[in-house]
């Protein structure tokens, strides 16, 4: 059980960007750009103003979130510290380990939320509830 990470051990992962005059490329590849290999990926577009999104852990999964258009903010709570981080580069990525509530909000107009995940969707790996989150932090 991944219950031992803190906001701490989550961090701002500097993607490869390759420029010519018709524009950019990032490439994510497996275990080498990022510390996983990647099961999933998924993307929240067309979010209304002033929503926010997450509020929930997970208890496995590893994630790496990249404002791939736009900005938005992560708040990560590991129970007993947060830390907030602004996403707005499409060459920016956030690693997230496992056991992290997470609040996204602050989206601008437009923005798109990219994903990469370590695993298949599975709801028993989240935990939506903030007191049974404590509880699985042994807090
Ligand atoms: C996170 C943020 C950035 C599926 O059926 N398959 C999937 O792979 C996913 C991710 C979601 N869903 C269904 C489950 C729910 O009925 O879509 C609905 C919304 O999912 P969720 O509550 O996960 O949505 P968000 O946007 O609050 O959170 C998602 C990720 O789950 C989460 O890990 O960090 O995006």
């Amino acid at each position: 059980m991944h219950n031992h990470f803190t906001v701490n051990d989550c961090h701002i992962v500097q993607l490869k960007k390759i420029h010519n005059r018709a524009g950019n490329i990032t490439v994510i590849e497996n275990n080498t750009d990022i510390p996983f290999a990647i099961k999933r990926l998924y993307y929240l577009y067309d979010i209304p103003g002033g929503e926010s999104r997450g509020a929930h852990a997970h208890k496995n999964l590893e994630q790496l979130l990249v404002a791939a258009s736009g900005s938005f903010d992560v708040t990560l709570n590991d129970g007993q510290n947060s830390k907030t981080f602004s996403l707005n580069r499409p060459y920016i990525g956030l690693y997230l380990r496992p056991g992290m509530w997470r609040d996204i909000g602050n989206f601008s107009s437009g923005a798109i939320c990219l994903v990469l995940a370590s695993d298949f969707y599975n709801e028993n790996d989240y935990v939506r509830n903030y007191q049974e989150f404590l509880k699985f932090k042994n807090l």
